[in-house]
């Protein structure tokens, strides 16, 4: 009986991983992404290849759907297993019981975990819908896609900030969208319901800034250009878009930026050059090629000197600036830290903090966006 269960378990597992890692590859391109990395890339281990773009972790993700395998011990099994079914009650009910909501006193500390109670699908609530759009971007000189989640209750009668939301490598403006794994549309709809922040819109770009359709993602320089030419996209075409097409608030104090790994990369550099643009900022396990540097995947010849890497003399600099990373980052170690290390060498203001235990994951994500969105709640709530 033992070995059924097992094999069955195992079974069901495999399957629920594997659509686990298909959540982030709703739409070809997405699929075509993980197939240039397969061709691209031969030091690439599979477990790094899930965590790029999402923060998909199929090691963090494995518990949380265990329960499921109970249900699939059968009918006929050895009465002495029983305890199996106590604990289907257990989980079940557990895994259904809303958490409850925690006494948020704003303040301005950082919080290592964002609480389960902003990552829960409340029933009293109503979430935003994403859903995805086209610009044409003078900079690449064609059509571009983004995806936009706009917050329940949409009206043109309102006007509503704006989050920038920016993906890892190889993603595009699906990889947010596509992975319900990742919380944001429960973390945005709780913290806008409890009036932490205002109602948000968050727009997913494709990062990729090229003008050449072929040019694809990988780990060499001139494959990682077009990631440092979306500061041009995104100021000169999509931002002037969405602010003409959408009911935005504008100006820095309503526009926010944040980014995932590549996206933590790109969203330190926008900051650095572009921070009137910018009030709110988080830059969530940040990839190394800032400065110039050699790690595991490639030699970055770096988008500055290490002596460079500050804010302008003079220059209006964000609110909130974030620099987070897991302490257990698989994919850019200590980069994150180092980056917090040089701005703070060249006295540029920022918060730095670490994620206890966290890899280059869905906790990290969910910790920088709900610690950016408490900032941004205690920062306007002084105004
Ligand atoms: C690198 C290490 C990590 C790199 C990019 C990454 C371009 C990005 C990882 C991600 O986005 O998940 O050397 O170089």
């Amino acid at each position: 009986m033992r070995k059924g269960y097992i094999l069955t378990s195992a079974i069901v597992g495999l399957m629920l991983l594997l659509s686990a890692c298909g959540g982030n590859n709703t739409k070809e391109e997405g699929n075509m992404a993980d197939k240039q990395l397969e061709e691209n890339s031969n030091v690439i281990s599979e477990k790094d290849k899930e965590m790029f773009a999402t923060g998909i972790n199929s090691e963090e993700n494995t518990p949380e759907v265990t329960p499921v395998e109970n249900e699939t011990v059968s009918e006929t099994e050895d009465k002495e297993e029983k305890p199996i079914e106590e604990e289907k009650t257990e989980v079940t009910s557990a895994a259904e019981e809303e958490p409850a909501v925690e006494e948020i006193v704003l303040n301005n500390e950082i919080e290592e975990r964002c609480p389960a109670s902003y990552t829960y699908t409340r029933k009293d609530v109503k979430y935003g819908e994403f859903s995805h759009g086209t610009y044409f971007s003078k900079t690449c000189g064609m059509e571009r896609g983004f995806s936009i989640l706009l917050p329940d209750g949409y009206s043109e009668e309102k006007k509503y900030p704006v989050l920038y939301l920016l993906h890892g490598i190889f993603g595009n403006e699906y990889s947010f969208s596509g992975d319900s794994g990742n919380k944001i549309k429960e973390i945005i709809g709780n913290m806008a319901a409890d009036k932490i922040i205002e109602d948000t819109i968050l727009v997913c770009p494709n990062m990729y800034a090229t003008s050449d359709p072929n040019q694809k993602p990988a780990f060499d320089s001139e494959s990682c250009l077009p990631y440092d030419n979306f500061i041009n996209d995104l100021v000169n075409d999509l931002m002037p878009y969405i602010e003409s097409n959408y009911s935005v608030l504008t100006g820095r104090e309503n526009t926010y930026l944040a980014g995932f790994s590549m996206g933590g990369r790109e969203t330190i550099y926008i900051t650095l050059m572009r921070p009137e643009l910018f009030g709110y900022v988080c830059a969530i396990s940040a990839a190394p090629g800032i400065v110039p540097t050699t790690d595991k995947f490639m030699t970055h010849t770096g988008q500055m000197a290490e002596d460079e890497m500050k804010f302008a003399d003079g220059a209006t600099e964000p609110n909130v600036f974030i620099i987070c990373c897991g302490t257990r980052d698989s994919v850019v170690g200590t980069y994150p830290k180092s980056y917090h290390e040089l701005l703070e060498t060249n006295g540029s203001k920022h918060i730095w903090y670490e994620i206890n235990g966290a890899d280059h994951d869905n906790k990290a994500i969910q910790s920088g966006l709900y610690n950016l969105f408490k900032q941004i709640g205690y920062d306007k709530s002084l105004k």
